[in-house]
């Protein structure tokens, strides 16, 4: 779905191109266009020649959020990808952002966004060490790794999650695009929706990746080339208000001070975006800000062992078991590899660390992850101990068996500060 407004012809059709040419064509339901009652209705009409290209014309200027909604509605796949107008797609650019959502559709993916210098139109590569970040005024920023954030990415190609999308160019699943509430229909022309869209996915229960295998260049302008009915900066307070009121609690008021002339500005009826959020029963700000970073995956550490799980002949799920960390890349590192989610589950792919009965000693278990009712597969960092919510005991281990042949299994038990068997190193990136 790629939608304008007074794009010029050259940027758009360099957008489109660049899409059918480095796109496998049985990945491509269709391109719609959505013409915001561009001054030339030929721009949009005559694109629609090409094989898969549709062309939608507002009968009034909408803006793109809107614009963007009606795109989406008419789309027939299963999954939709927004573009803005002046794109180039790089080589391979789609595959890696499906991927991520085939396994998971509760992902919402950018690329890497690289820089099409705006004089020359020449493609340059931008840094892969970023992600998306924002001031309390609402302004988006891009935002450096930390240097340990960085350290820790020994996998260049690894997602990085982002607490904010770029907001133009990005895929989602389109079940999970509805099932969220779109857009807020209510916002003008340009700005705030990528905040909006942003907290609602990981307030109530997807999450934002960039994706570094991923490439499309933009034309990054240094202002619109278009005019706002109603003024750039009275449309950029109403939609980011609206996105304050209902998505950011008590800290609405950092927002307000830092943008003191939204007080008091008409912004719209949200009632049906407070009941959305409501009915979705999402998190509030204050998780967001507190967790959104969590959801982490990596080691789970004991000093120079770690947490893996192994197949085993005589049972149907994997085991669990210490071992050697291994800090080189590959298949085996994998066994290796737990991610701690924001529902507080230990996970691996779709098993969880379990326990199911809270004695003393109690075993921990891999079984399949439960969506609701899983307080058995609920765990909390507490310091260095991982601490089994519903038993309040820790994650522990026991050396079983001989000396010679001992293995260490691992168990729940009464927490206690000093003993060295619940210390567990979670390193995470
Ligand atoms: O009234 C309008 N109707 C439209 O259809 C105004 C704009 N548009 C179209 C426009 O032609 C373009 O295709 O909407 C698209 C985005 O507008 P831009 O290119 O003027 O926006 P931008 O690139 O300056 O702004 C970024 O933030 C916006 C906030 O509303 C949108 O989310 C943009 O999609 C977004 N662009 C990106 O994320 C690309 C990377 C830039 C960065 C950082
Ligand atoms: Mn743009």
């Amino acid at each position: 779905v790629i939608t304008f407004h007074n794009e010029a012809r050259s940027t758009l059709l360099r957008t489109i191109r660049s899409v059918m040419n480095r796109t496998p064509v049985h990945l491509i339901h269709e391109i719609i266009l959505v013409d915001d009652f561009s001054d030339d209705p030929d721009d949009c009409r005559l694109l629609a020649k090409l094989p898969k290209v549709k062309c939608l014309r507002n009968r009034q200027r909408e803006g793109l959020i809107r614009s963007r909604i009606q795109g989406a509605d008419v789309a027939q796949a299963g999954v939709l990808t927004f573009l803005d107008s002046h794109c180039e797609v790089n080589k391979d650019w789609l595959l890696p952002l499906l991927q991520r959502i085939k396994e998971d559709p509760t992902r919402v993916v950018s690329p890497v966004i690289d820089i099409i210098n705006l004089d020359t139109f020449a493609y340059v590569a931008a840094s892969s060490d970023l992600r998306g970040g924002f001031d309390w005024s609402l302004h988006f920023k891009w935002e450096q790794l930390s240097p340990e954030q960085k350290a820790k990415r020994l996998d260049p190609t690894k997602p990085i999650k982002t607490p904010i999308i770029a907001g133009g160019l990005f895929v989602i699943d389109k079940a999970w695009f509805n099932h969220l509430g779109k857009y807020d229909n209510a916002m003008d022309i340009w700005g705030g929706e990528n905040f909006e869209i942003s907290f609602r996915v990981w307030m109530c229960g997807g999450s934002l990746e960039i994706i570094p295998c991923s490439r499309v260049g933009h034309v990054f302008r240094k202002k619109h080339p278009y005019v706002f009915p109603e003024g750039n900066a009275n449309t950029y307070i109403k939609n980011t208000k609206r996105t304050a009121e209902v998505w950011m609690d008590e800290f609405k008021q950092y927002y307000y001070a830092a943008r003191p002339a939204a007080q008091g500005r008409p912004y719209g009826n949200i009632q049906s975006r407070v009941e959305l959020r409501k009915r979705l029963k999402c998190h509030s700000f204050k998780w967001y800000l507190d967790n959104e970073l969590l959801y982490q995956t990596g080691m789970i550490r004991q000093r120079q062992s770690c947490l893996e799980s192994h197949k085993s002949e005589d049972q149907e799920l994997p085991i669990l078991s210490l071992n050697p960390c291994i800090t080189s890349k590959g298949t085996s590192a994998i066994a290796q590899e737990w991610t701690y989610t924001y529902n507080h589950q230990v996970r691996q792919q779709q098993l969880c660390l379990s326990v199911y009965t809270l004695f003393p000693g109690s075993p921990v278990l891999l079984s399949p992850c439960k969506e609701s009712d899983n307080k058995q597969q609920q765990w909390g960092k507490v310091g260095s101990h991982l601490e089994h919510i519903a038993s309040r005991f820790c994650l522990d281990t026991e050396t079983v068996g001989d000396t010679n042949e001992s293995t260490k299994e691992l168990v729940i038990n009464p927490c206690e500060s000093t003993a060295m068997s619940q210390r567990w190193d979670m390193v995470m990136s």
